[in-house]
């Protein structure tokens, strides 16, 4: 049947725009929507002030066209976010991407038609549109998270939340902020923005204290830039073969080889040289095995002593769970920040909030005055963005309703999900997402997906599905990974234990096996015909 595109894609992020690219370098007829006005997803949404990557430039680039590559020069170890925004655009504009997105609209529906084997895909002016395939890039940190705090409503000051940060200046100057959350983009906007130094008082709400390793930003020189340029090569074969997609982040050594001096020596050097080193370069069993996670988290609780002069604000900002079964930040400064005259600490859990009123905020123990409040709640991640829209499959289900509203999320590869033919996701549940360099995540997935969509094309395959077995398998899979590991003794986002009122999940969302190894994955379900998918025509039966 003759559909108005080949292939209507949901969102403009990384993964919108590499899906655009691959398929339409195959021919295909594809039309983007982006609910934004720019390019950029992610770098787009959260313009709170101090955002930057936290993995490292050298590898947080598309590396799939060598000239893209090198024409590309970043200033630092870790791109701002403004940087992030232009390389976006950049790469827009190098492969011609624009004339096909259209800004400024949401999908609101999708919902296959069984008979002709499409997809019905409603905008929010009203357009309805039909395709042949759809494809989700909405990204699995898109819905923010706001929480309902008592008398919200009540308060009169600003109120912002970084993942919906507003385009115009926010001033800080003199101002009593808070800073409710400290995950990834909590520090970032404590101890980045710059805002510590320009407040009159910030007040800091934690929940949960975190293990903050320093990142080390540093502007980069030309001859470091010109290096890399010159290796991408070898830099590319680096990162297939590591297990975060980036270099210097892999180790074969175990925490037990060392003594107690050696690894104190270990995680001083990976402290000082910042980015993923102390998380993932130092030891390979700090997130297997108990005793030699305590070796690392016993390190930076000892650093949070001799950094925080007052001992009682040290004590809070020591974490006593597992270290990195939260996903780990990186953040200079952090923990110097709380020696500031004007920063406070609140731990939540002895002196929970009470209620928000018209100029601040009431805890258990006193009152905080406040201009403004920061809610840096994280997200409701992974299935959040999937559920806004009202995606039904065979027998009208809708994506909600199968996944039993996120209880049991099960996703073939982390990219299609049975019962939902033609339908595929970038980056979704259970493929390796944010626990790998996500843009090279994006060339391993995406590319993966945009070589299946041609498969189809040109075999003249109408209709492909997930089989059943084949998605449980993975789920599976993944859970096994999962429960090899610590993070499951440890509640957060990426474990989908964050938002109070959704199930937790049956299955981890996250594939944790590496990047070569979801690389060795997907190629061999290729080889073997692209295994666990049922693929028809009209004019042919069946074959899985
Ligand atoms: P995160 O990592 O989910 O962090 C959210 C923070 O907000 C975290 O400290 C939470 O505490 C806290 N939080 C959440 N709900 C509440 C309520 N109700 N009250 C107080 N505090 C709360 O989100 P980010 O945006 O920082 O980072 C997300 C990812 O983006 C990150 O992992 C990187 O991949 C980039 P908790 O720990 O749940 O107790």
């Amino acid at each position: 049947m003759k559909t108005d595109f080949d292939a209507i894609v949901v969102g403009a992020g990384f993964s919108g725009l590499y899906m655009l690219h691959r398929l339409r370098e195959q021919g295909l007829n594809v039309r983007v929507f982006e609910r934004g006005t720019a390019v950029g997803g992610t770098w787009y949404w959260n313009r709170y002030p101090g955002l930057q990557c936290d993995t490292e430039t050298i590898s947080y680039s598309f590396t799939f066209d060598a000239d893209l590559y090198r024409d590309w020069t970043w200033s630092r170890r870790f791109a701002p976010r403004e940087e992030i925004q232009r390389y976006a655009e950049y790469v827009t504009d190098r492969l011609d991407l624009r004339r096909d997105i259209q800004f400024q609209t949401s999908v609101t529906f999708a919902h296959f038609q069984e008979d002709t084997n499409t997809w019905k895909v409603g905008l929010d002016d009203g357009t309805e549109l039909t395709t042949r395939f759809f494809v989700t890039a909405s990204g699995p940190l898109s819905t923010a998270n706001v929480p309902q705090l008592p008398g919200m409503e009540n308060f009169e000051g600003e109120v912002y939340h970084t993942a919906t940060w507003p385009r115009e200046d926010v001033q800080f100057t003199g101002k009593r902020i808070a800073v409710i959350g400290t995950g990834s983009s909590g520090a970032q906007v404590i101890c980045n923005g710059g805002i510590a130094e320009q407040v009159g008082r910030m007040v800091v709400f934690q929940r949960t204290p975190q293990y903050i390793t320093p990142a080390k930003q540093m502007l980069l020189d030309e001859e470091t830039v010109r290096e890399r340029k010159d290796n991408l090569e070898a830099l590319v074969e680096e990162m297939k073969n590591s297990s975060f997609g980036a270099p210097g982040t892999s180790t074969d050594r175990s925490a037990f080889e060392h003594t107690p001096k050696q690894r104190d020596e270990v995680f001083q050097a990976a402290w000082e040289y910042g980015a993923q080193a102390f998380a993932l370069a130092t030891y390979n069993d700090l997130t297997s095995n108990e005793e030699a996670n305590g070796f690392a988290a016993d390190f930076v609780r000892r650093k949070i002593a001799e950094i925080v002069s007052d001992p009682e604000t040290a004590r809070k900002l020591m974490p006593n769970y597992l270290f990195g079964t939260k996903r780990p930040i990186k953040a200079d400064n952090y923990y110097e920040t709380f020696n500031r005259d004007n920063v406070d600490l609140v731990a939540l859990k002895e002196e929970p909030i009470q209620e928000v009123t018209a100029n601040g905020i009431r805890t258990s123990d006193g009152f905080y005055e406040l201009d403004m409040i920061i809610f840096a709640t994280g997200f409701d991640a992974v299935t959040g963005t999937l559920f806004n829209m009202d995606i039904r499959g065979v027998g009208g289900q809708t994506l909600q309703e199968k996944w039993l509203d996120g209880a049991e999320v099960m996703a073939h590869l982390g990219i299609a999900t049975h019962g939902f033919p033609n339908m595929f996701m970038c980056q979704g549940p259970q493929s390796p997402s944010v626990m790998a360099n996500f843009l090279f995540g994006i060339e391993l997935n995406v590319g993966w997906t945009a070589k299946l969509i041609g498969y189809l094309v040109a075999h003249g395959i109408e209709r492909a599905e997930a089989n059943a077995d084949a998605e449980f398998e993975w789920a599976d899979m993944v859970q096994q990974q999962a429960e090899a590991t610590l993070l499951l003794k440890t509640e957060s986002w990426w474990s989908g234990a964050n938002i109070a009122e959704k199930p937790r999940p049956k299955f981890f969302l996250t594939y944790l096996g590496g990047v070569k190894k979801y690389r060795e994955e997907l190629d061999a379900n290729e080889a073997n015909g692209f295994k666990g998918f049922t693929l028809s025509s009209a004019l042919e039966p069946a074959v899985a």
